[in-house]
């Protein structure tokens, strides 16, 4: 069921996720912040607003499809599926240990609500324009949304997939870019520039949007807006910034992957518990 809630709850739900991102590395030791935290308002905006979806049954024939292309981003999508009630949240503590349904990338066969199993970056768009076009050809009227990293977009399985989106007419398929500017190992226009990058998705035939992708209204909008065009898929670039809400990791590409120190992981506490009563206030 699309939840549809107010801008306001969702800066308090995105925020209750960040803290859980935090629990689960309190728990496991480690695990991929930066790409987690700048993604999170986007992922929180679908799952709470936009997207027609039951926890209660995942597996519903209608609902509305979320490819996390950038497999590596999970603790955002285990949080938020956490705070919409798919599991327990006691089993966030589990992430990244042996046997968990949270591993360090997302498994299909292990957590109920994940819809493929990601993390080698560049296959999600091509699995969701898959399901996108099943889906048309269905008749069911159910969505598809995939998000992807700017940093996965030099692999040119992306192309490929751009290209068979725009041919079939997916309006029922929406990408979007997590645009941090960074990756791994850099700035991504150092390692391979791909911008801009909504000039190259419409010269493939997508209409496309750029927003902040961590302003929770800005992002709304673009939801709500959905399809751009009749009969051609549609692109948001989310501008982001990775590791956001946590002053020290903004911005710092160190943050790609997080192994806290004790100081450190307190202090990420107390400054989401603090963000916490602010949006709660
Ligand atoms: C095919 C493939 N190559 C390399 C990697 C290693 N890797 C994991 S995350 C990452 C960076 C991805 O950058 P981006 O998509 O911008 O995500 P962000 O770091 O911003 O979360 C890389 C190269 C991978 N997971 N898959
Ligand atoms: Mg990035």
């Amino acid at each position: 069921m699309s939840m549809s809630v107010p801008v306001h709850e969702l800066e308090r739900r995105a925020a209750r996720c960040r803290r859980k991102v935090v629990r689960m590395v309190r728990s496991s030791g480690c695990g991929h912040l930066g790409g987690a935290l700048s993604c999170i308002d986007v992922v929180s905006a679908l799952y709470f607003h936009t997207m027609k979806h039951d926890p209660s049954n995942p597996k519903l024939p209608t609902r509305d499809r979320f490819i996390l292309s950038a497999g590596h981003k999970c603790m955002a999508l285990y949080a938020v599926l956490a705070e919409a009630g798919y599991f327990d949240e006691a089993v966030l503590d589990t992430y990244g240990k042996l046997n968990t349904k949270l591993p360090g990338h997302p498994d299909m066969h292990k957590l109920p609500g994940v819809e493929a199993n990601t993390g080698a970056l560049g296959h999600g768009l091509s699995i969701a324009v898959g399901m996108a076009l099943g889906l048309l050809l269905d008749g069911k009227g159910a969505r598809v949304f995939a998000l992807l990293g700017d940093g996965e977009l030099p692999e040119g399985s992306n192309w490929e997939a751009a290209a068979a989106a725009a041919h079939h007419g997916l309006s029922n398929l929406t990408a979007i870019v997590d645009a941090n500017g960074l990756q791994i190992s850099g700035k991504t226009r150092d390692v391979m520039n791909m911008e801009p990058i909504g000039a190259h998705f419409a010269a493939f035939g997508w209409a496309v949007r750029e927003v902040d992708g961590n302003d929770a209204g800005q992002v709304v909008e673009a939801l709500d807006a959905l399809p751009y065009q009749n009969r051609a898929p549609s692109l948001i670039v989310a501008r982001t910034v990775k590791g956001k809400g946590l002053s020290f990791a903004e911005n710092n590409v160190s943050y790609h992957y997080w192994k806290p120190k004790a100081e450190e992981l307190e202090q990420a506490e107390r400054e989401l518990d603090e963000t916490l009563k602010e949006v709660d206030a």
